[in-house]
């Protein structure tokens, strides 16, 4: 199925408004549609690309919460924020929307109206979770308990993130509410369910064999094998039916008589936010936006990361099919996961790179971490960035691949034939045809490899092109020949400016900044495909200026991009410690009986190093402690502290003495220990809460 469409919708996975855009965002959804659609551009094809912010969802809740603010205050800085991103790293879309908009919210309800109508929908009375402390069902996210599949005890009630499995809150292992610790009651409340059972049999015939409605709608073939492996694997699991309303304040309110205070599912209104923006972009270009989404001829096409797989795969396809008229994606190629130095990229430990701060860092060098991103894309497994990597990358393919190539081609030109690109003649060596060669077929090589959503071996055959005529310019020495031959000199000058130009234009998905500042020193204005493969800068055409088009990346850079991992926020003052421990409960720290207690007798434990066996007054009984801090601390210097016990630790027997409880003690940075000593006055049996 190669012949082109007539047009097509490219979407990217609408973000969370919730958190700052980091590289593992911009690698999995944006950098691969970015080079897509601008590789659609240059062929001149119809192609609208749209995102927006998502900006419901318990995820926005939450972070409200956290940060004592409300969810508009939280939206409204994140929408800015990540646009700001975006841009920074020229991640070009058509249109920028936002799901808390008055149209959005439009047109959602209306779309909820007619699936309602169209018996889409069934209406259930089911038990919830219910937090008793805060008065508020609670959504997915808002429960934590221990995943049934693995030894993860803080698994969400929507997943696993862990092992990744998908669950519903019924599942957890002991569940507690994330607002307020409290174990959640079950209550009875209606909401609106998807029958998604009921769709199974055509969904399979649709990803498997790329067949609608009986007819072929795309080449199964093209589609990702991870991504289809993991729609395989939902279906074969059984779909059930799931709730697409939530009882919360936020969101798209139901828009039905009695349903006040529930919104419609995130998961619902988020890929909705497509077609909004859609119709917004489409308005404002004064053009119709129905052709995008409803025209056999129009390719849809949804760039996402593996997370949003199902969602994109069966639970959107499946609405716009109950709605009707709607196109249903022509393939969805999900990227997996990059991870960062060897570690998961995490938002709270702040073990990322983010957009913001590469940009402030290596300001006008979007082209760099783009190039490096698209080198290492994780399109079939997950990848890894790493800053030593980067700095490879850049210094030893951008500068002194391609960045030589240029400066020594546009050097010599200026230098032996006055600025201008010199007169070949007709003859040609066995070296020149095979570089003739391969530049001739490399427009085609890339582009087909993009049509596949291969960036890195597109980028891989971009970069072919130009060791070749690095290569080639180090072997034909016209800094040498010129001295015997200038036509000779001219000739190799001549398609090496060809080879220059080709470059840029195969490149500019890739690397915007630069292929322009190659352009400018060719002396043209635009990057004509069309003209690819062959000869693009005319003999004759003055050249431009000598450009800089890339500066080394220094060790200092990188060790100081590392040194900003999982700092917290590289602040003053702030200290390198281990990472914070998962989240605990209201409930589970409730459950510790913490006491001020005396040290009234201590003595080496026979045998061990490291032991002191303590006699410690409680106030209420005298108990023996072992503790392990002989290292740091000789029996007489601990008699007569007041210290913090755990108390109602369950004895443990250590080196044959029985231990009833611990002393709590602090690491100092140094690798010491030092007690935690209550203040002068608390006596033992106080209790500590
Ligand atoms: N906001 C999830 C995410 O950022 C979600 C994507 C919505 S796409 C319609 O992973
Ligand atoms: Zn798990």
């Amino acid at each position: 199925m190669s012949e082109q469409p007539a047009r097509t919708l490219v979407t990217s996975a609408l973000p969370y408004a919730n958190g700052p855009i980091h590289i593992g965002h911009i690698a999995g959804a944006y950098l691969p549609a970015d080079l897509y659609v601008r590789y659609l551009r240059l062929r001149k094809r119809d192609v609208v690309w749209v995102c927006g912010s998502d900006e419901h969802g318990a995820a926005i809740t939450l972070r409200a919460r956290k940060e004592g603010t409300t969810p508009r205050a939280i939206v409204d800085r994140y929408h800015e924020e990540m646009q700001k991103a975006f841009l920074g790293l020229d991640i070009a879309f058509d249109h920028y929307d936002r799901t808390s908009s008055k149209e959005h919210h439009a047109f959602a309800k209306a779309f909820f109206l007619e699936l309602l109508e169209k018996g889409a929908f069934t209406e259930e009375t089911r038990q919830q979770f219910y937090d008793p402390v805060e008065k508020q069902f609670l959504a997915d996210r808002y429960i934590q308990g221990g995943c049934p599949k693995c030894s993860n005890d803080s698994a969400y009630g929507d997943q696993c993130e862990k092992c990744g499995s998908a669950l519903s809150p019924e599942e957890l292992v002991e569940p507690k509410s994330t607002l307020s610790g409290v174990t959640p009651e079950l209550r009875e409340t209606t909401l609106w369910y998807l029958p998604m059972e009921r769709h199974e049999e055509w969904l399979r015939t649709y990803l498997a064999d790329g067949k609608l409605d009986g007819e072929a709608h795309h080449d199964t073939a093209a589609w990702k094998a991870h991504v289809l492996g993991q729609c395989r694997s939902w279906i074969d699991g059984g779909l059930q039916s799931r709730a697409m309303t939530r009882d919360l304040d936020w969101g798209v309110p139901v828009p039905v008589e009695g349903a006040e205070g529930k919104v419609l599912y995130v998961w619902l209104d988020a890929p909705l936010g497509y077609i909004t923006a859609t119709r917004n972009w489409a308005e404002k270009k004064g053009v119709d936006w129905e052709p995008y989404w409803k025209d056999k001829d129009t390719r849809l096409l949804h760039f996402i990361g593996k997370d949003n797989i199902v969602f994109h795969c069966i639970i959107f396809p499946i609405l716009l099919k109950e709605h009707g008229g709607y196109l249903l994606p022509h393939n969805v190629p999900a990227n997996e996961f990059m991870n960062l130095e060897g570690d998961k990229i995490s938002t709270s430990r702040n073990w990322a790179v983010w957009a913001k701060e590469y940009i402030e860092d290596f300001p006008g060098r979007s082209d760099e971490m783009r190039y490096v991103l698209a080198s290492i894309m994780p399109e079939q497994k997950d990848a890894e960035f790493t800053w030593e990597d980067f700095q490879s990358r850049v210094n030893n393919e951008l500068a002194d691949v391609l960045g030589n190539f240029v400066n020594r081609v546009i050097v010599l030109s200026s230098k032996y034939f006055d600025s201008k690109v010199p007169n070949a003649s007709q003859q040609r060596t066995e070296t020149d045809e095979a570089l003739c060669a391969l530049l001739a077929s490399t427009p085609d090589s890339v582009g087909a490899s993009i049509e596949k959503f291969r960036f890195r071996d597109a980028l891989q055959h971009a970069m072919a092109l130009v060791r070749a005529g690095n290569k080639y310019l180090t072997e034909e020495e016209p800094w040498k020949v010129m001295k015997t031959d200038p036509q000779r000199t001219a000739d190799i000058l001549n398609l090496t400016l060809q080879v220059t130009a080709n470059a840029a234009i195969v490149l500019s998905p890739f690397l915007p900044r630069t292929a322009k500042k190659m352009a400018e020193a060719l002396g043209i204005d635009h990057l004509p495909w069309d003209a690819a493969g062959g000869e693009v800068v005319p003999a004759g055409q003055p050249l431009g200026a000598l450009p800089i088009l890339f500066e080394k990346v220094t060790d200092e850079q990188v060790e100081e991009q590392r040194a900003k991992l999982g700092d917290k926020k590289g602040k003053e003052g702030m200290r390198d410690v281990e990472n914070e421990k998962g989240q605990t409960t209201f409930d589970d720290f409730q459950a510790m009986d913490l006491r001020v207690a005396e040290v009234v007798a201590a003595e080496k434990v026979q045998g061990a190093d490291k032991l002191l066996q303590l006699t410690v007054r409680t106030g209420y009984d005298e108990r023996t402690v072992v503790s392990g801090i002989a290292e740091h601390f000789t029996p007489e210097e601990v008699v007569g502290r007041k210290v913090t016990l755990l108390a109602n630790l369950a004895p443990r027997k250590i080196r044959g003495v029985v231990s009833q409880g611990m002393v709590l003690m602090a690491s100092t940075e140094d690798g010491g220990l030092k007690f935690v000593t209550p203040e002068e006055g608390a006596e033992p049996g106080d209790i500590i809460r």
